[in-house]
Formats: C-alpha cells, structure tokens, sequence
C-alpha cells in the first residue's frame, strides 16, 4: 500500500483552516488538520515544500515510522509550525487505518471508555450582568461546565469576550488589533463574577475561567486563593508556562484546579508540570501537539500522576481536530473534560461530520475513521483570508501578553 498523493487545503468558511488529504492507491483516503492561528501560511509551506515530497510512495499503515522519520528526519525538532505539520499527517494517517479496519478510530484506541465526553462552552458578555446571563443560557442549552469570562471596566475589549453569541472569534482582522489589560482591575473585578455565579446558580455546574497568560506567578496564586471559595473546576493558563517552577508559587497558595497546556506542542513542554504535580489538567490536543500518536504518550504520562486531559477545542481547531479528538475523549482513561467552541454552520458545511452535542455532552460517531470529511468543492468557494489574533499593551503601552 503506498501514498500516491497529499494535497493542502486552504478555505476560509468563516475562519481560516489548512487542512491535508492523504490519498493511497486502494483509493482510500485520511484527513488531517492543521491549522495555526494566525500563522497559517507557514505551515502550509512546511507541508507542501518539505512533507509532502517525503510522503509520496511510503506506507501509510506506518504511522509510528512516518510519524518518527517527520520528527527526528527533520533535525529541527518541536515549535508550533512543525508539530502541526506531523499532527496533520498523523491523524490523516490514523482516519486511513481506521477506515482500513472499518472501525470508528476509538476502536483501534484501546475502545470506550465512557458513553460521552463532557464539554464546556465559551459564556462571556461585556460586564457580570451579561455573563451571569450567558452563563444562564448554556446551562439552559443543557452544558454541565461552563467557562466564564466577563469585560473589565476599564479594559478595552478584555480576552475572551467576544461579539457573537456562539461564535467567538478572536482573529479578526488582517493586521493584530490592539486590546488593553490591567491586572488591578482584572483582579478587582473577576472573583466578583464567580461569587455572582455561585449566587444566582448554586455549585452544580462546574465553573471555569481562563487567565490567557495574563498574571504574574505571584497575581496568579493570589487569583486563585480569592477563587477558592467559588470551587472552580480550573483556572486556566494563569501565568506562562515557559518558566515551569512558577507554577510551585502558585500550588503554595491555592487548591484551586489549575489547566494549562492549549500551546504546548509536546510531551517535554509538559513534562516538568506533570511531574511535578504542579497541574491538575494538561490541554494539549491533537493538531497542537503532534497528532494521536504523540498526545496519547502525553496523556499517559499524566495518568501516572492523577492529571486528567482538557483538549484545546477553540475554533481554530477544526472540525478534523474535534472530531478525532472526541475518538480520544472516547477511549482515554484519564479523561478531564473537553473544550468545544461551536464552528459556524459555513465551516460544518465544509467539513461534514458525525459528531453530535447532546446534553452537555458530545459524542462521536461510529463510521469508520475519525468521522470528518472534506468538501473540496465547497471549501474553494471560501479563500483565504489573511486574520491575525490581538495583541496586548498595558495601559501605559507596554506590551503585554494577549
Ligand atoms: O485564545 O485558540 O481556551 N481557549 C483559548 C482560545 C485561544 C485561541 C487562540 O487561537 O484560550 O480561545
Ligand atoms: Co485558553
């Protein structure tokens, strides 16, 4: 059996997607994803100049070989550009296994470990009022967890709080736009949501909410030392994660659940966390963090310590990604919870798919492969357009982190 053909797909159905099609000659084919927000040219190039020439006549049922040749072949190892290069191919490879065996791809997984992946969705509105609101209408839409984020006064246009409803998006425009952050004011205001959460709708629902890198190690732990009586089930991303022992600081301070890891992009950017027990959910995914193959080693090694997975599931990630990572939802022992930003009907058109939200849970299909779909003719009615993420500055205009 041998690859007789991979092909990039850039369409635009509302938001941007690179997306591979691996083709062999029994005619069967994968799809894989591999979209980088704000930066999805590059690893089009990475794709096209420097993969695909390698895949063509190789064995597409050598998925580890393949997924090591891409890795150490390279020399240059990791980054976020080449390690959706090889999740792309990685799960385009595992849809062909899949469809080979004509199982759904949590079969060849190790099979189901749970009826549903529980999922959380994105409430935000400008102020508490509006986000108590938000919140009301995804527990009414039948979600058992729910991120919160709310606009600061005083901050202009504050992480997280998007223009529609069900669609948020961050990357908006063709050159970064510029959003304010003031930690004073953050810190001010953000316990006062959750205290009205907690108020208006009891401890049933778990709660979360996202720190985007925002806080020092220091505001972080003081962040969730004032969150503790309102038994979030994470905060996020509190402080960055490139200095690992920061995270030391904060577990000093507070019991609240700490997630990180959606820009991780592999199993050694997570490994001190994990070892540590500095977290209690790693967010790694499938298209960030090199594919099936790469983020089940991941998962495994948090497993030894109690740390549950959270799937990244913005909608940057495509369809392909949340389709495949349901299947890994599906089987992984260690499963945490499972982000899921709706796509907008333009990009499910797109990218047709089996999946299905029921209840504050999704579940994947059972057709064989990971249950997305490309359609070629319908994604070259949406070129790409070029749409950066903000960027931050204080007040004062320094940079910040966004
Ligand atoms: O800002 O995926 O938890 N979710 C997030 C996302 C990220 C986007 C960036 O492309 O932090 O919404
Ligand atoms: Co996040």
């Amino acid at each position: 059996m041998k690859i007789v053909s991979a092909k990039v797909v850039v369409c635009s159905p509302g938001r941007n997607f690179v997306t591979l099609k691996i083709e062999t000659d029994q005619g069967v084919y994968g799809i894989g994803d591999a979209t980088l927000n704000g930066r999805e040219l590059a690893v089009v190039s990475y794709l096209e100049d420097h993969v695909v020439p390698c895949l063509i006549g190789m064995d597409p049922r050598r998925i580890e070989d393949i997924w090591q040749y891409l890795y150490r072949g390279a020399y240059w190892r990791r980054g976020p550009v080449t390690m959706r290069a090889i999740a792309a191919v990685d799960v385009a490879l595992w849809d062909i296994k899949a469809k080979m065996a004509g199982m759904p791809l949590y079969q060849l997984m190790g099979g189901r470990s749970r009826d549903g992946v529980m999922v959380y969705g994105h409430a935000n509105g400008s102020d508490i009022a509006e986000t108590v609101e938000a919140v009301g209408q995804y527990i009414d839409m039948g979600y058992k967890a729910i991120r919160a984020q709310t606009g600061v006064p005083g901050i202009k246009d504050a992480y997280g709080v998007g223009r529609g409803k069900l669609y948020y998006e961050p990357a908006d425009a063709a050159l970064p736009s510029v959003t304010g952050w003031d930690t004073r004011k953050a810190l001010n205001y953000v316990p006062k949501l959750f205290e009205e959460l907690r108020k208006t709708y009891g401890f049933d629902h778990h709660l979360l909410h996202d720190g985007h890198h925002r806080y020092t190690p220091q505001e972080a732990a003081n962040l969730g030392k004032m969150l503790e009586p309102f038994q979030l089930f994470w905060l996020e991303d509190v402080t960055p994660a490139e200095n690992q022992e920061a995270f030391k600081l904060i577990r000093q301070h507070t019991v609240t659940p700490l997630a990180v890891g959606e820009i991780f992009n592999s199993i050694w950017d997570a490994k001190d966390l994990i070892q540590n027990q500095l977290i209690d959910y790693i967010r790694a995914t499938i298209v960030g963090a090199g594919g099936l193959t790469h983020l089940r080693r991941i998962a495994d090694l948090a497993g030894l310590y109690q740390i549950r997975t959270g799937c990244h599931g913005a909608t940057d990630l495509s369809p392909v990604t949340m389709g495949a990572a349901l299947h890994f939802d599906t089987w992984v022992p260690n499963f945490g919870i499972q982000e899921y930003m709706r796509h907008t009907p333009e990009t499910d058109a797109v990218f047709p798919h089996d999946y299905r939200f029921e209840a504050g849970y999704l579940y994947c299909g059972e057709r064989p492969g990971h249950g997305v779909d490309l359609d070629e003719a319908l994604a070259a009615k949406y070129p790409y357009k070029p749409a950066f993420l903000p960027v931050a500055r204080l007040q004062d205009g320094t940079m910040w982190n966004w």
